[in-house]
């Protein structure tokens, strides 16, 4: 029986203690109101013992082989000394613990690995719920010493920028003979890469691999680099036969050096607070405003008086806004 004092839980996790770091996350991970409160309590005290680990976000469409990516990945890292967690932000999963065994299954190693933690992503709710979650799972395990935090996504809607806003490092893994088009490729994924691999550079495939390697290096040529002090490299492995991983890791590591020196990681990481709070901000009045029982009486009938014209979508705004609380909303919203 684990007791309800959050300090009990901070001591678990920076010990350590595997079923504490789980209970913790569930935790935090729980949509009960009665959870919110030592579940931020925790964050908190957590977070002076966060910030030295590697964050390193991963994304790639269906089976361009992010699982066997982060396998080989996290095992070789492993296998150098690190402590690994790997954690999901996948707003369209609806995993069972079922499936959750079947993604563990293909991570196989490290999921036995003693210094590996793999945590599915949370599921159920909106891209900012799910990330939300998952950027406080984050916390919990920096401070509990994993020193690399891998963070995948299938990059579904606007997940994939979100991963980006959560780490120092992203990702992007792509397969050959897939036009881009399948690849769910826009130029905004490309933008917010820091580094593209073509993967599953192996067997008769090596030559497709480097042709496609070509052209993404062309296509990125492009695009005005987001940081002076890095441009974007394309490079090519075989998550399978675990041939290039090394390459990408000092790639993420070259990164890192840089970036500390030039106090980019740091003010990166800054922008990234700040940006976080701002979108709790805005999801909390969010769901303040759909939560209101005036807004709710209110919302079917100002609804059909806006589509019929009857009423200025102005003034229905406002008069939907003026239904929080009128204490905190004195002033009408200039729209
Ligand atoms: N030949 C080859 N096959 C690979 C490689 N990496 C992954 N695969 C295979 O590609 C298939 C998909 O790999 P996964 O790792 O499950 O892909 P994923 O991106 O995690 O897929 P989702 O979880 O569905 O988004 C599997 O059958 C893998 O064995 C590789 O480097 N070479
Ligand atoms: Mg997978």
């Amino acid at each position: 029986m684990i007791s309800d004092n959050p300090q009990d839980y901070v001591q678990g996790v920076m010990a350590c203690d595997r079923r504490l770091l789980a209970k913790t996350i569930t935790l935090i991970e729980s949509s009960l109101p009665a959870h919110q409160e030592p579940a931020q309590t925790i964050i908190d005290l957590l977070l002076p013992h966060t910030g030295k680990a590697v964050r390193l976000g991963i994304t790639g469409v269906p089976g361009v082989g992010k699982s066997a990516f982060i396998e080989s990945l996290g095992t070789m890292l492993v296998n150098k000394g690190h402590r690994v967690a790997v954690l999901a932000v996948d707003p369209s999963s609806k995993r069972s613990g079922g499936s959750v065994l079947a993604d563990k299954t293909r991570m196989e190693k490290l999921s036995v690995e003693e210094n590996a933690f793999i945590r599915p992503s949370p599921s159920g709710g909106t891209l900012g719920g799910v990330a939300r979650k998952t950027r406080e799972t984050m916390i919990v395990c920096e401070a509990a010493g994993f020193d690399v935090m891998i963070v995948e996504t299938v990059g579904v809607g606007q997940s994939e920028t979100t991963v980006a806003s959560m780490v120092d490092f992203f990702l992007v893994l792509m397969i050959a003979g897939a036009g881009d088009e399948l690849q769910g490729i826009k130029k905004g994924i490309l933008e917010l890469a820091d580094a593209v691999t073509v993967n599953k550079a192996d067997g008769d495939n090596v030559e497709k691999a480097e042709l496609a390697r070509k052209q993404y290096e062309t296509a990125l040529h492009f695009l005005a680099p987001s940081s002076p002090t890095w441009a974007p490299p394309v490079l090519t492995c075989s998550a399978l036969e675990m041939t290039g991983i090394d390459v990408i890791w000092e790639t993420v590591l070259d990164h890192r050096k840089k970036f500390l020196a030039t106090g980019e990681l740091e003010a990166n990481r800054k922008n990234q607070a700040v940006d976080w709070m701002w979108s709790l901000v805005k999801e909390g009045l969010n769901s303040q405003f759909y939560q209101n029982p005036d807004v709710k009486k209110m919302l079917p009938e100002i609804l059909k008086e806006v589509e019929n014209g009857a009423t200025a979508p102005t003034v229905a705004a406002n008069k939907l806004l003026f239904c929080m609380d009128r204490s905190s909303f004195k002033t009408s919203v200039a729209l």
